[in-house]
């Protein structure tokens, strides 16, 4: 039933083409990264009521504000590269219970979801109970922003962000709100999920000290670019190093002179 939604399906083939991108990007290698959007506005009645394939599961919190809403949430353990191919094989749509303090799986088998799902609701939660609309949220491991990570001066985040700006004027532009910075935290734990809602009050798009990227955003192909937009100004910040000299990057002027033209 599910499969004649031809809105939901058409998200769902947007998480398998981001998927994809994350794989061939060399930035989900084995079953690095995970993905949720919120689709319940794409769904109607019925769908949202269908019965449940598993056991409910409990949530570390109540999540208030998503008590009744859909997800369609990646795989715990599964492969990006097989995400891009079988979307509904490697990851499956969740509702939140009515009260909010715990999950089923709705269909469309009983996959079960990334083991960063309380981190990802708490998030949706957080930006859902702030008014803000995004639907979004894309973590992966692009191979030289988590490198950047490394550098002790890239983890402040004026720097880090004045340094990936200063490489092409596209990366104002399409990351406005700069970049959040989270010290390293075992994956998958509600203390990075609360370092990193820390973050989301000032930026969309947040770096997990050498571990990845969390993007959050409306629309799930403008995350994967502003994350592919860093991406490409840390790689010519790296090209120039390698080549043997410290590129000049945008001066203050040029990069204000954004600001206006652009209205950000
Ligand atoms: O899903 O990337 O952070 C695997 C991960 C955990
Ligand atoms: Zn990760």
């Amino acid at each position: 039933m599910i499969r004649d939604n031809k809105e939901l399906m058409a998200e769902v083939g947007r998480v398998a083409e981001v998927a994809g991108y994350l794989w061939t990007k060399g930035w989900a290698e084995r079953n690095g990264g995970n993905i949720s959007v919120n689709v319940t506005h794409l769904m109607s009645e019925d769908e949202k009521a269908l019965p449940a394939l598993a056991a409910p599961i409990a949530l570390p919190a109540e999540m208030a504000a998503l008590k009744g809403h859909v997800f369609f949430v990646t795989g715990t353990g599964k492969r990006m590269r097989y995400v891009a191919q079988a979307p509904f094989e490697n990851g499956s749509l969740i509702r939140i219970s009515a009260d909010g303090m715990s999950y089923e799986i709705i269909a469309e088998k009983p996959i079960p979801p990334t083991s960063e799902l309380p981190s990802h609701l708490s998030m949706h939660n957080y930006l859902r109970s702030n008014g803000r609309d995004s639907r979004i949220v894309l973590h992966t491991h692009p191979t030289d922003l988590i490198g950047l990570t490394h550098g002790p001066k890239f983890l402040d985040s004026e720097y880090l962000t004045r340094t990936l700006w200063a490489m092409i004027p596209e990366c104002r532009i399409i990351v406005p709100k700069g970049i959040g910075i989270v010290r390293y935290e075992i994956p998958g734990t509600m203390d990075l999920a609360r370092a990193t809602i820390k973050q989301l009050e000032k930026h969309d798009v947040v770096f997990w000290e050498k571990h990845g990227i969390l993007a959050v955003g409306e629309d799930l192909i403008e995350c994967f670019d502003a994350i592919d937009t860093l991406s490409k100004s840390a790689q010519i910040y790296f090209s120039a190093r390698m080549a043997g000299f410290e590129p000049e990057g945008m001066t203050d002027a040029q990069l204000d002179g954004l600001v206006d033209a652009f209205n950000l």
